[in-house]
């Protein structure tokens, strides 16, 4: 028999396509893009058209394994659900009973969106009081602190309204890779005139297609945007009235900060010629309506946040976030007014002891008073994707830490674990996902059962809770309830919801209401002066100033890492696709063929990157889309897929200005042939 069901894509990506799934005698047969969803406009990614790869993969882990080799080995043996579950919760019970609920360690992040699926994992760890996760830092935490400087915790502008823009700025944002329905959208805008422009240190896919590719030195983008603003205050693109009405702190900016922005400073540091900074502050002062696209790269390297806050304010300065077509997006989250914490946090210690997603390795290996002795982590692999990786695989190797991964697979992390759990994928369990970069809400059904013996985060969590005598009511409530208990708190948009039509209304839209950009800062405008940043010793004015670390780092190694998502992979969520491994093909590294040729280093040759971390090895690629003095590579790949090593493993445990995210995109390196 075969049946269409609608869903919503799950996997960390902005899009959250609504998408129709074929599925045949219970299995997938295809995805395929909802065309009654304006964003998802009938296409999937590159990526998800390998879904049903993916979940019906040979590679998958279809039951429960218990460690029979080193950790790291990989070798396992199958055993039962209960013999699993019993010997995770005698073993828990027994370290909180010896050092109290600190000594394990619970950490979930992104890569199942669901708000049940991973409201319910983050619960168990709430309520248990165990040491959390801080999350996000290797992702948006940084970002978000920037956009929230100036804006507050607010959505950015409705992606759908840039189609009424005439000047599109897709800011350290490769739309083609990371958020490709956005893009229709902006060829809708150019087909009525507007420009694009794409501000990004190396030649991404989206640059190649923009009508102007402005290159930008990693890290300056805070340098940049204030020199537009020096520009713009000049030569009177302003809009006094709105910068009166709707902000704070732009008098002061203009006496205090801007005069040491002039065009001349502002080249040296960005490589930003001095005629292309005033043209691209023209452009913007004399747009109608400019939108900007920021993407979260630029905000993972030590001067991230100032870059995000000071691009989140230029729509302040002409104006744009009151024109329909104009304003900013970063992220849309806090327009939903979805408060999760009735999944999140249903009972437990409000305050407890974080561990830093870049710090890992670190807590594993160096805390005391009780240290880690138990590590759970589901639908993520920080044994890659963290910086330090080469610090968090000797603390996963440790003989005395009791690890329990939860993955569809068997991800470099779960090559460690003692115990391995068989998950489903969002394919095959219930939830409801609300986009990143879309302010669209949708259901997900069954769309098959879970393959294998394989559990949703879900009803592990809820198991869990169970066998741990947890008596929070979200631990045994079904989907109806849970939904219930989610939007219980809501405030705005998702307080409006119907749900008892949820589950076969489709995609729903909660846009944020017409009239503007909001603002939720302490003044309830938008802040070029933060009271807030000042009451906590951080910079009250946005302000670009050289990193003395990395100034130091750079006088020894000549290279900096820029590293960005691969395009056909979603971190390492798609590593059991074979299909997709073979497309992404080697790991490369790309470099300037003038910095290639200084170092008498050729294409398709095996390179070793390595710094004072450690030494990994890519394939060479020699190419100018990588500007000079910049190594570049995406993508993380797993060891199955690397040549030797990942990336991560020379990227510091150093934190961004604000947010406290990781600064992969500070690391200083050298390149050399490899044997
Ligand atoms: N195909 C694919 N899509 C994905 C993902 C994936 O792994 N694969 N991951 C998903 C996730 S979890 C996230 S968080 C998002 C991230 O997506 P985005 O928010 O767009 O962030 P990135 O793609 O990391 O970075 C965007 C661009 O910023 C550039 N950049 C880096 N440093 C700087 C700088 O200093 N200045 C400027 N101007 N540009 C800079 C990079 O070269 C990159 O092209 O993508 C999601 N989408
Ligand atoms: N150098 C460098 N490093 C980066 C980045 C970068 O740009 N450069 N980007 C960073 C960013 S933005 C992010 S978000 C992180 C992502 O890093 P992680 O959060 O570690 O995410 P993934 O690599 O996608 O790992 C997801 C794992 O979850 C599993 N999984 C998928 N679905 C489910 C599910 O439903 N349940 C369970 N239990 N498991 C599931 C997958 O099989 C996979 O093993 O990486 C960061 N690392
Ligand atoms: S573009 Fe993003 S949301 Fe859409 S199908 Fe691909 S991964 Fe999912
Ligand atoms: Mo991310």
């Amino acid at each position: 028999m075969i049946q269409t069901i609608r869903t919503a894509c799950a996997h960390d990506c902005p899009d959250q396509c609504s998408l129709l799934a074929t599925v045949e005698d219970g299995r997938l047969i295809r995805l395929q893009g909802d065309p009654g969803h304006a964003m998802t406009a009938g296409f999937t990614c590159a990526k998800v058209s390998r879904d049903h790869e993916m979940v019906h993969s040979a590679e998958r882990v279809l039951a429960p394994l218990r460690r029979a080799g080193a950790k790291g080995e990989g070798r396992f043996a199958p055993i039962s659900w209960d013999e699993a579950l019993g010997e995770i919760v005698e073993r828990w019970q027994r370290i909180i009973a010896a050092d109290g609920p600190l000594g394990l360690l619970g950490y979930a992040y992104s890569a199942h969106q669901g708000q049940l699926n991973r409201g319910l994992l983050l619960g168990l760890f709430h309520a248990l009081g165990v040491t959390r996760l801080q999350a996000g830092t290797v992702c948006d935490s940084c970002a978000e602190a920037g956009w929230e400087a100036a804006c507050g915790s607010v959505g950015g502008t409705d992606p759908e309204t840039v189609v009424d823009s005439d000047l599109v700025i897709a800011w350290g944002a490769d739309l083609m890779t990371t958020n490709i329905h956005f893009w229709p959208l902006v060829e809708r805008a150019r087909e009525q005139g507007a420009r694009l422009v794409v501000i990004e240190p190396r030649r991404s896919r989206t640059a190649e297609r923009a009508d102007w590719h402005l290159r930008v030195n990693v890290g300056t983008d805070a340098a940049l945007a204030l020199g537009v603003m020096h520009v713009l205050a000049r030569d009177g693109l302003c809009d006094r009235g709105y910068l009166a009405r709707e902000t704070v702190g732009f008098d002061r900016l203009e006496r205090e900060v801007l005069p040491r922005f002039a065009p001349e400073r502002v080249a040296a540091i960005t490589g930003v010629s001095v005629a292309d900074l005033e043209r691209l502050a023209h452009m913007y002062g004399r747009a109608r309506a400019p939108f900007i696209r920021l993407g979260e790269g630029m905000s993972r390297c030590t001067q991230g946040g100032q870059a995000i806050r000071v691009v989140a304010l230029l729509p302040g300065v002409v104006g744009a976030y009151e024109r329909q077509g104009g304003g900013a997006l970063l992220m849309t989250v806090p327009g939903f007014g979805i408060d999760p914490s009735a999944l999140r946090r249903p009972s437990g210690p409000a305050q407890t002891r974080l561990v830093n997603h870049s710090r890992l390795g670190e807590a594993l290996l160096a805390l005391t008073d009780p240290p880690i002795r138990a590590l759970f982590v589901a639908a993520n692999n920080p044994a890659v994707t963290c910086p330090d990786a080469g610090a968090v695989r000797r603390g996963l190797s440790r003989e005395d830490l009791f690890t329990v991964v939860h993955d569809p697979f068997l991800s470099d992390t779960a090559r460690y674990a003692d115990i391995v759990l068989p998950a489903a994928t969002s394919l095959e369990s219930e939830d409801v996902v609300r986009s990143y970069g879309t302010y669209s809400l949708q259901f997900l059904p069954v769309v098959i059962e879970p393959q294998g013996e394989a559990w949703s985060n879900r009803r592990l969590a809820q198991e869990l809770a169970r066998r741990l005598d947890l008596a929070d009511p979200v631990f045994s409530m079904d989907t109806k309830d849970l939904l219930r208990a989610l939007f219980r708190g809501a405030k705005g948009p998702a307080a409006t919801l119907d749900l008892e039509a949820l589950p076969t209304a489709g995609p729903v839209k909660l846009a944020p209401a017409a009239g503007g950009q909001r603002f939720a800062t302490p003044s309830g405008k938008l802040e070029f002066y933060s009271e807030h940043l000042a009451a906590q010793g951080l910079p009250p004015m946005p302000d670009w100033v050289a990193d003395p670390v990395e100034e130091a780092d750079g006088r020894q190694w000549p290279l900096r890492l820029l590293t960005a998502p691969g395009y056909f992979q979603a971190h390492t969520a798609y590593s059991g696709v074979a299909t997709l491994r073979r497309r992404e093909g080697a790991p490369v590294c790309v470099l300037h063929p003038e910095d290639a040729a200084a170092r008498g280093l050729s294409d398709g040759q095996a390179v070793e990157l390595h710094n004072d971390l450690g030494a990994v090895t890519f394939v060479l690629r020699v190419s100018d889309e990588t500007p000079r003095g910049v190594a570049f590579v995406a993508g993380q790949r797993p060891a199955g897929e690397a040549v030797a090593g990942t990336v991560n493993m020379l990227c510091s445990t150093r934190y961004t200005d604000l947010g406290e995210g990781a600064t992969y995109q500070s690391t200083r390196l050298d390149v050399r042939g490899a044997s």
